[in-house]
């Protein structure tokens, strides 16, 4: 018996993280873990994705400070994790969400120069009591990602910062995940099969290890 986990998968745009969660998401199924809730962030709940639009559009007149944008994605988390991943948590189901806080401490801290402790204050006053078991970080260089976000659609008010930006933000990822041991590292510049064919490798050694 496995009791139910909190997974999360991180990294930059492209970098196939919506993939990764799917990939994982059938793993569990196949090993009889059956109660799975998949959440993005930001988003997931009504007011979340409303946040996530704002986040995500570009303004012709104005754009979001720094830190404006650091609240936005807390608000956005806070409600989601109140709201669905705490509830599925006591309930017995398994969370897999597509980002978390390290997206904030990447992007908000790495990307754009916000202070970790700022954002380690946050953590440490709304996110106290939902840890991650688990880290997914999908590794990839930021020209293969951006790449292939932009073959999908027109990049958005975050995609479409400097590669500078991104390469800080990978910079901050690589720097975090040495800091957590329970965090597994994918190359993410691999094709798709070889891609998969580690996730699950890794992912079964993982659940191995989980059994009571
Ligand atoms: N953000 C933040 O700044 N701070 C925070 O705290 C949080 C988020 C929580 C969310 O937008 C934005 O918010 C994001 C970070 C920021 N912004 N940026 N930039 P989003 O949800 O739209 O963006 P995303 O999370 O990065 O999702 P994504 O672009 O969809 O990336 P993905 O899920 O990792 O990739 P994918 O959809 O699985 O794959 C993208 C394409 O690449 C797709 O066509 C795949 O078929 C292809 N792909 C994926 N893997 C491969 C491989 N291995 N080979 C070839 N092609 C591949």
């Amino acid at each position: 018996m496995i009791k139910n986990k909190f997974i999360v998968i991180e990294g930059l745009e492209g970098a196939g993280k919506t993939h990764a969660c799917i990939c994982i998401k059938n793993i569990l199924k196949k090993n009889n873990i059956k109660k799975i809730l998949l959440v993005r962030q930001p988003g997931s709940t009504p007011i979340a994705e409303d946040i996530r639009k704002l986040i995500k559009k570009k303004f012709d007149t104005d754009n979001l400070v720094k830190e404006t944008e650091l609240l936005l994605m807390y608000a956005a988390r806070i409600q989601l994790v109140e709201k669905k991943i705490k509830p599925a948590l006591i309930n017995g189901i398994w969370v897999i969400s597509d980002r978390h806080d390290l997206s904030s401490l990447a992007y908000q801290g790495g990307g754009l120069g916000i202070k970790k402790k700022i954002i380690a204050k946050l953590q440490s006053l709304f996110l106290y009591n939902v840890i991650p078991d688990l880290t997914v970080y999908m590794d990839v260089l930021p020209k293969i990602g951006l790449a292939r976000a932009l073959k999908r659609n027109s990049l958005d008010s975050i995609e479409s910062r400097s590669l500078t930006f991104f390469q800080k933000t990978r910079n901050s990822y690589l720097k975090n995940i040495k800091e957590d041991k329970n965090i597994i590292k994918i190359n993410a510049n691999l094709n798709m099969s070889k891609v998969t064919q580690n996730i699950t490798k890794k992912i079964l050694n993982w659940l191995k290890k989980q059994v009571i």
